[in-house]
């Protein structure tokens, strides 16, 4: 049976999905720019299957933000706070331990760490915190620090890229997270993160990475003053440097969340945009292997429904998340394993727990084994 798209301008991209033929810029304006959610949406639950089959990902994680204090300004940001703010923190090494330790469990396989531009703490402060983390948690995972964070510790510094991740990697570092690529257009940048790095230089500290082993994800930042042709040059960029690298994991599109930050006046973000960046990104991105519906962002009924839209992966327990809910986000700072497992197995997915590497974990009681 042939199905017919209520959008005529879809049909030529069915036949390049169907035929497995990569997208063009052309094609993912005009994806975003269709009102046909349910041809969009159908389009990238078939790449989601011909690549994942029926498995829904998620991990047991824990979010860490060892300091809040930032120089950087960003508008698009409500957690980021000048040393001097009475609200501003900035943990001790042992309160990092410790926090690490108050969220631990048997199950936690990582530890997500991202944080503010501290003007005082030092590329050694972080080696020093990653270490001993690694040994008080041998088990866990590090995915520490963002390409934004790597190189302001480079230019503070005063070396290379290269050498300050690869002392990073020495200290424990495992894998990157994607944070801060927020959307690589000068002109939008100049207005949501005009003191942060160019897009640029995001993916060079992200290139450096890779060509040294360390996989990290990616993201993008939507729903504040971009268009559609600054998302699409954005997907296209990273899955530029993906074809040249491969280092890339996960993708996650991040919907700006306005409340207390500069940009207070700009509207949320609809579910029905927040579903298209999912359904848009698993169709051009076709060299990267996982889209996560990251449930934080999105509230974990969107993140489910997703699960049919082109999201392989809802992420994780989180435990402590500081980023959006600073930013207003009413979802809750947790979910327990056995909820994740819920929402998607009523989406009629199978649950596979994995690593930040995407191997499934097994557990048997409270102990537990990666199959490598
Ligand atoms: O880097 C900051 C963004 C990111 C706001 O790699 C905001 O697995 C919306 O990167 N509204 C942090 N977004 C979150 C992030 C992330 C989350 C989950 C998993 C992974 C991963 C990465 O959130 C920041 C920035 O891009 N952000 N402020 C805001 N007001």
């Amino acid at each position: 049976m042939k199905i017919t798209f209520e959008d005529p301008k879809l049909e030529l991209i069915r036949e390049k999905v169907m035929a497995g033929v990569r997208l063009s810029a052309e094609d993912g304006i005009t994806l975003y720019r269709s009102h046909d959610i349910l041809a969009v949406g159908w389009m990238a639950n078939l790449v989601r299957e011909r690549m994942h089959g029926n498995l829904t990902y998620f991990n047991v994680n824990q979010h860490i933000n060892p300091t809040d204090v930032c120089v950087a300004s960003c508008r698009l940001c409500a957690f980021g706070k000048k040393a001097k703010d009475p609200r501003a923190y900035t943990m001790s090494l042992e309160q990092v331990w410790e926090t690490a330790g108050r969220g631990w469990t048997e199950d936690v396989t990582e530890f997500h760490i991202v944080g503010g531009l501290h003007p005082e703490l030092t590329l050694d402060w972080y080696c020093e915190m990653l270490r001993g983390l690694k040994k008080r948690f041998p088990k866990v995972h590090l995915k520490a620090l963002t390409m934004v964070e790597i190189a302001y510790l480079a230019r503070r510094t005063k070396i290379s890229y290269a050498e300050t991740i690869q002392r990073l990697i020495d200290a424990g570092v495992e894998s990157l997270p994607g944070g801060g690529a927020e959307i690589f257009a000068e002109r939008v940048r100049r207005v949501i993160c005009d003191h942060k790095i160019d897009g640029e230089e995001w993916l060079e500290v992200a290139r450096t990475a890779h060509r040294l082993g360390l996989r990290s994800n990616c993201t993008m930042l939507y729903g504040h003053i971009e268009n559609e042709e600054d998302r699409v040059d954005h997907l296209l960029k990273l899955r530029a440097l993906q074809d040249e690298t491969g280092g890339f994991v996960a993708f996650i599109p991040l919907a700006f969340h306005p409340a207390n930050t500069a940009l207070k006046h700009i509207p949320p973000t609809t579910g029905f945009d927040d579903i298209r960046n999912i359904a848009v990104a698993r169709l051009m991105l076709d060299n990267v292997p996982h889209i996560k519906a990251y449930w934080v962002m999105m509230t974990p009924r969107i993140a489910q429904i997703a699960q049919r839209f082109g999201a392989d992966d809802i992420d994780g327990t989180v435990v402590e998340e500081k980023i959006y809910h600073d930013a207003g986000a009413t979802t809750s700072q947790s979910l327990r394993r056995s909820e994740l497992l819920r929402l998607i197995r009523e989406a009629g997915r199978e649950p596979v727990e994995r690593d930040t590497l995407y191997r499934p974990v097994t557990r048997s009681g409270a102990a537990f084994t990666i199959l490598v």
